[in-house]
């Protein structure tokens, strides 16, 4: 008989309590998915069977707001922890050749902070935070490992010619179809705009291997997933679980989209739409399902949300009228209105949060940099003043923290957009950079009374809006490259 020391039980336990106080992370982020596209936040048509699964056995934010309502900023936001009001990123600023302006190497990431308490850390599907060799670079920036689109512009196509695997290219089609259409020739056909490599399949293979190789370390697993932003090269088998009369004009649909407005021609794009939405399900059902063979399910928390809205009505052939892909809320990609910020979020964390929670409290994408350290067990940075609440007591069943400061957007592109939520209150200018900025008002919504942001009260409830303003006058830092000359400096408006 073997004999079992209390060395042995002494070992196995302290193994056991380092796993359950560093639990694997895994962040996935869709890329312009909107607040009502998923079936458990009501959407009828699209079929997201993984997703509404996810909700059922977690927790489902229903007023979670990203950090900025397109792909770069949103996406600083998210990994710094800082509003868009000081954030080193605050529009998608393009670099050409290659990527988009770059993270410092001041900045601090919570991968950094993952990685110093000994995560393994890798980041699979659209960076957007600096070229490959910047100090914006994935590798500078506290991911062990990247797979994916380096450059957003490149990700306007899932037949890319390569993506980037850390520092080294990976050509994946040897026939890559661009983004953007160039010529349309002939009848429109999706199939014609397909290719080799379906660039999101290989995305999930690596992510897959990850988790594969690093089951007996903690990890922290950021996938960016690069659906359902256009242009819609969705795979025909799921196009197909859709109806034909979506489309054909003979049996009351739409009919095809001939690509004049962006992006690829699709003899079915609301078909190819939903389907993009569906492959994505069916990714995050992968991950799931290897995390459940691999026994690691019950250790992980996962972490499911979009960077901002759905695109607008007719951009590369989107309809998210027909999908009501924003679930009534006013504005899409863009905008500061709640569907332009509004997003999906469902967090899984087993034995922790209950199952089938849903919870109406206020966060937003800054909250996650506080709440991560704490589950990762590091004590927040010093000297790098971070804008979250740990959101960690909502997860638990009890009530949010109390906000010391507002929520903050601060948009740089789009004209230039400021909003402020403060408990039930929210202020919104636009036009910042246009001319006549001066003569623009704020405008002001009760959006627990007013969701759709319908009625304006910033004639009767002046003072609110003041102290709204202030409030992000006083978080507001110049940034030389998201300059507004009309607020640079100034104190009030
Ligand atoms: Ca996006």
């Amino acid at each position: 008989m073997r004999i079992i020391t209390i060395a042995t039980i002494l070992s196995f336990f302290i193994v056991s309590c380092e796993g359950m106080s560093q639990p694997n992370i895994v962040f996935i982020l869709a890329d312009d998915l909107g607040y009502g596209e998923l079936g458990s936040y009501g959407q009828e048509k699209i079929k997201t069977p993984h997703l509404d699964r996810l909700a059922k056995e977690g927790l489902r934010l229903t007023q979670h707001y990203t950090g900025a309502p397109v792909c770069a900023p949103a996406r600083c936001v998210l990994l710094t922890g800082k509003n868009l009001a000081h954030s080193e990123i605050r529009g998608n600023k393009e670099i050409r050749p290659i990527g988009q302006q770059p993270l410092s190497s001041e900045a601090l990431t919570i991968a950094e902070v993952f990685k110093k308490r000994g995560y393994k850390t890798g980041a699979f599907g659209k960076w957007g935070l600096g070229a490959p060799g910047t100090s914006g670079d994935p590798n500078n920036q506290g991911f062990d490992y990247f797979f994916g689109y380096n450059c957003q512009r490149n990700a306007h196509s899932y037949y890319p010619e390569y993506l980037q695997k850390n520092q080294e290219r990976i050509q994946i089609n040897k026939n890559p179809i661009p983004g953007h259409l160039r010529k349309l020739k002939g009848i429109i056909k999706g199939s014609d705009y397909r290719s080799e490599t379906y660039a999101p399949d290989l995305i999930l293979a690596e992510s897959l291997n990850f988790i594969d190789k690093h089951k007996n370390s903690p990890f922290f697993l950021y996938l960016p997933f690069v659906e359902p932003h256009m242009a819609m090269q969705s795979p025909q088998e799921i196009i197909d679980r859709y109806p034909k009369e979506w489309d054909d004009v003979a049996l009351g649909g739409k009919g095809p989209y001939n690509g004049k407005k962006g992006y690829l021609p699709h003899d079915r794009p609301r078909a190819a739409y939903a389907a993009m939405i569906s492959d994505l399900d069916d990714h995050v059902g992968a991950v799931l399902s290897r995390l459940k063979k691999l026994g690691l399910d019950q250790n992980t928390i996962i972490i499911f949300t979009s960077d901002n809205g759905p695109t607008w009505n007719g951009l590369g052939g989107a309809d998210p009228k027909f999908f009501n892909s924003t679930s009534g809320l006013r504005g899409y990609k863009g905008s500061c209105y709640e569907g332009g910020l509004r997003i999906p979020c469902i967090v899984k964390w087993p034995n922790v949060i209950k199952p089938g929670q849903v919870s109406n409290a206020a966060t937003y994408f800054p909250d996650w940099f506080p709440t991560l350290s704490t589950i990762a067990n590091a004590s927040l940075p010093k000297n790098n003043k971070l804008d979250g609440i740990d959101m960690l007591s909502l997860f638990k069943g009890g009530e949010l923290t109390t906000r010391n400061s507002p929520m903050i957007w601060d948009f740089y592109e789009y004209g230039g957009i400021a909003a402020v939520r403060d408990g039930d209150w929210k202020i919104i200018r636009r036009n910042l950079r246009r001319k006549n900025a001066e003569n623009m008002n704020w405008e002001l919504y009760n959006i627990a009374n007013d969701p759709e942001e319908k009625k304006d009260l910033a004639a009767s409830h002046s003072n609110i809006v003041k102290r709204l303003e202030k409030a992000w006058l006083k978080t507001r830092t110049i940034n030389e490259n998201f300059r507004i000359p009309f607020v640079d400096g100034k104190k009030e408006l």
